[in-house]
């Protein structure tokens, strides 16, 4: 256990007071406060970092587990008990319940909301459907009710909101895809992402708040959970090049996929809420690969040849496939300026030359007694 997150997970908040005061009335007035819920996943941890920098303050919506679940952001926590110091403060809350959600806009009183919460594994929502549809279509649903009250009540309406939109939503339209290419969904998770994409729309049309969706393309980095394709092949690159694993248990390797780095992919976010007017964005590196040519890409990195340690196991195939997504993102490059830093290949090294340092922490471990090399990722 991180002694540091103890003191976080044993109150019901960090660094904040609730009750009737506001955080806000505790922040320089100049300082912008910034309202994050997913800040544990791969992307609000870059999000945090990239807020902080810009001199932010950050609020991060943290759910209850029974396991630590902070470790993306264990780096760049403070204890709240320096609360002088500690730019970054995390809630409980959970997106399926409005009530604690409406709870944290009022104390928090931000003027950015980023809504990157969502159970975002597509295979995953095949399992488990109505739970998927709850956190991703309604838990976005109740956000936006929650900044919509809050506007209604206090007057604050410069508040503005963003919506992680996907480019899953997509699903069997042929690329490329742009803002104005169709939605053809091909899975509950991409079904729940379209509903959030509506409401995001409507809440815009009907109330005038200020709503951007992003529809983002794929985007990776050492940060990506284990049980994506891109982590859990480099996670395997990694291991098997120390020793620690021989096999690689895969699905379809000819989907493709336009992989960017999901560091430059949170700036597009916080550029779209800085525009003068709301709107949808693609955000994508215009760059497609099936899953056999990362396979290439990362074995041969590494002078290994995907072909002696990959076998197909259907078990990942899933009941509908997305084939072929690559972006067309000219809008965004246009109006907002954006453009990615990090190519496919970079990307690639990136994620494995931290994966082999892992992999090299782990055989200490193993070698020591106290990990089984057999539990892999
Ligand atoms: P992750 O899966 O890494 O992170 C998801 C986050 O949502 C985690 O912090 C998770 O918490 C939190 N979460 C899950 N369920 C709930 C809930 N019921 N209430 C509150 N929080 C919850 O996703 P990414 O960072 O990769 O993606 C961020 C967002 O962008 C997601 O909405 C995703 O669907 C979307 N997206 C991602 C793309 C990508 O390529 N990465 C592309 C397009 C869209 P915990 O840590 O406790 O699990
Ligand atoms: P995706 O990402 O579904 O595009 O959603 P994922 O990495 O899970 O799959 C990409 C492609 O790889 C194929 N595949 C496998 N996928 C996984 N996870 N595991 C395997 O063993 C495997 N073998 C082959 C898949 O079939 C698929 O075609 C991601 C998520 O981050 C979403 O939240 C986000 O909205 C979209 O990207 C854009």
């Amino acid at each position: 256990m991180n002694p540091k997150m103890e003191s976080q997970n044993d109150s019901s908040s960090v660094g904040s007071k609730t009750g009737s005061s506001t955080i806000r009335g505790e922040a320089p007035p100049d300082r912008k406060i910034a309202l994050i819920t997913g800040i544990t996943g791969q992307d609000g941890s870059y999000l945090t970092e990239f807020l902080l920098g810009k001199g932010y303050e950050v609020h991060g919506l943290i759910r209850r587990s029974s396991n630590f679940n902070t470790q993306r952001i264990n780096h760049i926590y403070i204890d709240p008990h320096n609360a002088h110091k500690a730019r970054m403060k995390l809630h409980y809350a959970d997106l399926s319940d409005a009530s604690s959600l409406r709870r944290w806009i009022d104390t928090i009183r931000p003027d950015e909301v980023y809504n990157l919460a969502a159970q975002s594994h597509v295979a995953v929502s095949f399992e488990i459907p109505d739970y998927t549809a709850d956190v991703v279509a309604t838990g976005a649903l109740r956000l936006l009710e929650a900044v919509r009250s809050h506007i209604a009540d206090t007057g604050r309406s410069h508040i503005r909101y963003y919506q992680a939109g996907s480019s899953e939503m997509f699903g069997s339209t042929p690329p490329p895809q742009s803002e104005d290419s169709p939605f053809h969904p091909r899975s509950p998770y991409a079904a729940s992402k379209c509903a959030a994409h509506w409401y995001t729309v409507n809440y815009r049309e009907a109330y005038g708040i200020f709503a951007c969706n992003g529809i983002l393309f794929n985007h990776e980095s050492p940060r990506r959970g284990e049980n994506f394709v891109t982590r859990k092949i480099t996670r395997a690159v990694g291991r098997i090049k120390i020793g620690l694993q021989s096999k690689l248990f895969l699905g379809n390797l000819q989907a493709s996929r336009d992989w960017g780095f999901a560091g430059d992919y949170v700036e597009a976010m916080w550029m779209m809420l800085q525009q003068e007017k709301p709107n949808d964005y693609v955000v994508a590196t215009e760059e497609s690969h099936t899953v056999e040519e990362f396979l290439e890409a990362a074995f041969g990195y590494v002078q290994l040849n995907w072909k002696d340690h990959v076998v197909i196991d259907k078990r990942y195939f899933r009941p509908a496939e997305v084939d072929n997504l690559k972006g067309d993102s000219s809008k965004a490059r246009k109006v907002l300026g954006w453009k990615p830093k990090v190519g496919f290949e970079q990307l690639v090294k990136m994620m494995v030359d931290e994966d082999i340092e892992l992999a090299k922490r782990e055989k200490v471990l193993v070698d020591a007694g106290y990990m089984d090399a057999q539990q892999q990722p």
